[in-house]
C-alpha cells in the first residue's frame, strides 16, 4: 500500500497472507479474504507460480514480524482458479478460491477458528452492491509501500472510479473489462501496491464491510493516470458461490 496508514490489530479480521513456504519459515506472497471458516479469496494471478503445496494461508497475522497468539496457519486443500483467467486480455477474471485443509486435532468441520480478530467478510448482494464513482471504501495488505513490504498492516481509503474515466485512452483504454473496475486517484498518489494483489477491497453499507473488489493489477503503483484495478466481486458472485459448494 502506497501512502495508507497503519492498521490497528484487528481492524481487518478478514485479512490474511498468502505465503510461499521456504523450509520451515514462510514469506508473504500475496493477500487473500476470509470469506467461509474453511476458504479464502485471492486473486488468480497470485497462484500462477507455484504448486499448492507450496503455499500457506495465514489469518489473525498483524505485524509479520511478530508471532501473535491470534494466527493461524493453514495449507491449501483444494484450489480453484477461474476458467477464463487471463481470457482475452492480461488479468481478465482474476479470481480465485482456496479451501483450507483444517489441522487435524482443531477439527470441528471448520478450519479457521473465528475470533475478534478472525472473521469473514461478507459477499455483496448484486441486487443492493453500488459501485458508484466517488464512493469511498477501503482496501489492505502488507504489500510494497514504495521501498519494501509492509511489516505491518497497511490500508488506504480510496474512491471508486467511474468505468468511462478508467478506460479513456490515456488512462487503461480496453484493458478495464466487465469483471473489473478501477479504484484510486487520476492525480496518483495511494494505492495499492505489488504484494498487496488478492487482498480485499471493502465497502460499508449500512454500517456492514463487504468485499466489492479483489486488489488485482495496475501499472505501476500510485502513478497519475494509472488506477489501481480491482476484480469485481458481484460479477463473480456466481462462480464464487458455485466454488463454495464443491
Ligand atoms: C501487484 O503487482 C500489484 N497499483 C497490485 C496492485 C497494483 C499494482 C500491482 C495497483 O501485486
Amino acid at each position: 500500500v502506497i501512502a495508507g496508514r497503519t492498521t490497528t490489530p484487528g481492524a481487518h479480521p478478514w485479512q490474511a497472507s498468502l505465503r510461499i513456504r521456504s523450509g520451515t519459515k514462510s514469506t508473504h506472497w500475496c493477500g487473500a479474504v476470509i470469506v467461509s471458516p474453511n476458504h479464502v479469496i485471492t486473486a488468480a494471478h497470485c497462484l500462477e507460480d507455484y504448486p499448492k503445496k507450496a503455499y500457506v494461508i495465514r489469518v489473525g497475522d498483524y505485524d509479520t514480524q511478530v508471532e501473535d497468539l491470534e494466527e493461524q496457519e493453514f495449507h491449501i486443500e483444494e484450489m480453484y482458479t477461474h476458467e477464463k483467467k487471463h481470457e482475452s486480455i492480461r488479468y481478465n477474471n482474476d479470481v480465485a478460491l482456496i479451501k483450507l485443509k483444517s489441522s487435524r486435532e482443531s477439527f470441528v468441520g471448520s478450519a479457521i477458528k473465528f475470533g475478534t480478530k478472525v472473521q469473514a467478510i461478507c459477499l455483496p448482494d448484486p441486487g443492493s452492491a453500488v459501485y458508484s464513482p466517488g464512493r469511498n471504501c477501503t482496501l489492505s495488505g502488507w504489500g510494497s509501500t514504495g521501498v519494501s513490504y509492509a511489516f505491518k498492516l497497511q490500508s488506504a481509503t480510496v474512491p471508486i472510479l467511474a468505468d468511462s474515466a478508467c478506460r479513456q485512452p490515456n488512462v487503461y483504454g480496453d484493458r478495464i473489462t466487465t469483471g473489473m473496475f478501477c479504484a484510486g486517484f487520476l492525480t496518483g498518489g495511494i494505492d495499492s501496491c505489488q504484494g498487496d494483489s488478492g487482498g480485499p477491497l471493502t465497502c460499508v453499507d449500512d454500517g456492514v464491510h463487504y468485499l466489492y473488489g479483489i486488489i488485482s493489477w495496475g501499472h505501476g503503483c500510485a502513478q497519475p493516470n494509472r488506477p489501481g484495478v480491482y476484480t469485481k466481486v458481484t460479477h463473480y458472485l456466481g462462480w464464487i458461490f458455485e466454488h463454495l459448494n464443491l
